[in-house]
């Protein structure tokens, strides 16, 4: 039922995706396009939300607003709804500036209300497991799907670095293109530029078809919005966890790794930030770092410079599977994200032995998928 315009499931994993040629011709962006409107178009007058997955960033807020658009040219109105905060600073900054029209869930059974929910940036939602989630209308990611894609369209393509570069097709394939003279326009052409950007390491990672887009997007995009966000300076907090990084990192060969305490929702991103900055140490391909968030989750992140590393794979032979039989995270070519729920061992009575039995447990599991039999030499300090 769910298959990409390609012709592979677009739940199904597995095979190796680096030499694939990407879908490019403009005539099947046209008949996504076409394919996605008359889905979308079958749920006018009733309630369709486009839910952005966990902490919302560039690229997932791009999407949900492309979306938006998609929708209205439908003649279906579809609200942007979000459930964690926005943590990183230049992300306000984007929502604020941009004028994304998004809305924030304090309850994910909020999402009951809604009788269509459209995925962007991700396949699955699984903080909607315990809800009476509506049925899933589209998914367009750029992500390997964790599991079986169930939705009336689906475009996943790994080969892309953004999934606002696959917006940005549809958006020009579409009956709505962005157009010069008009405000929102130019907003959004900037909130998808500025998504590629910062999924494809300002363009350094960046597909052909992530450069064709940024190319079609560039005559509306405003040149100072779009650098002032790319500017932003790193949070005095998100300082503080790369030196906490610093101060705990271990090294198995290529690869690094580093607890960094307890970090607040607000500051998870900081967490991504210092496996990205121990990323640049000389001799290192590959690096996670990890945190307890908000006090109630095992939060990290990875990021490799290796081709034979695959993020997703990784993390679930290190980490496992969840009780429901998912895994913990996922990822993409370069870089990937696990939450493990501490549950009830969240808000015990002695947070610093909680730390240090969490990452005793999390630099285990490291060891164990890298096949490292002694544990290092020296402690690092407990942050
Ligand atoms: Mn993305």
């Amino acid at each position: 039922m769910s298959t990409s315009e390609e012709g592979r499931p677009a739940g199904g994993g597995g095979q190796g995706d680096e030499g694939r040629e990407a879908p490019a011709a403009p005539a099947s962006d046209a008949a996504r396009a076409r394919e996605l409107l008359e889905v979308l178009s079958g749920y006018r007058g009733r309630r369709l939300a486009v839910v952005i997955r966990g902490f919302p960033d560039p690229d997932s807020l791009a999407c949900a607003w492309a979306h938006q658009r998609l929708a209205r040219a439908a003649g279906t109105s579809c609200e942007i709804v979000h459930f964690d905060a926005i943590s990183r600073p230049e992300n306000r900054a984007m929502v604020k500036a941009l004028e994304v029209p998004i809305s924030r869930l304090s309850d994910p059974r909020g999402v009951e209300d809604f009788e269509g929910l459209c995925m962007v940036d991700a396949s699955a939602l699984p903080l909607l497991t315990r809800t009476r989630a509506p049925p899933c209308v589209s998914v367009v990611d750029h992500h390997r799907a964790s599991s079986k894609v169930d939705a009336r369209f689906a475009w996943i393509d790994e080969s892309v670095g953004a999934a606002s570069t696959l917006y940005a097709r549809l958006l020009a394939a579409g009956p709505a293109p962005l157009r010069e003279d008009e405000d929102e326009s130019r907003r959004l052409a900037t909130a998808l530029a500025y998504g590629i950007r910062t999924d494809t390491d300002d363009l350094l990672t960046a597909s052909r078809e992530d450069l064709l887009a940024m190319a079609d997007l560039a005559p509306l995009v405003d040149p100072d919005l779009l650098g002032m966000l790319s500017d932003q300076a790193v949070s005095a907090a998100a300082m503080d966890i790369i030196r906490r990084a610093l101060a705990a990192v271990r090294i198995e060969g290529t690869f690094a790794y580093a607890g960094v305490g307890y970090v607040r929702t607000e500051d998870r991103d900081g967490i991504g930030l210092a496996a990205d900055f121990l990323l640049r140490r000389e001799g290192i391909d590959t690096t996670l770092v990890f945190g307890i968030v908000s006090g109630t989750f095992i939060d990290g992140s990875f990021r490799t410079s290796s081709p034979t590393v695959d993020p997703g794979a990784w993390l679930k032979e290190a980490f496992g599977n969840d009780p429901a039989g998912g895994p913990y995270g996922g990822g993409r070519k370069h870089k990937g994200g696990f939450q493990i729920p501490l549950a009830a061992f969240a808000g015990g009575p002695d947070p610093e032995m909680l730390w240090e039995l969490t990452r005793r447990t999390v630099e285990f599991r490291i060891r164990q998928r890298l096949g490292v039999d002694a544990p290092p030499q020296g402690g690092a300090p407990a942050a």
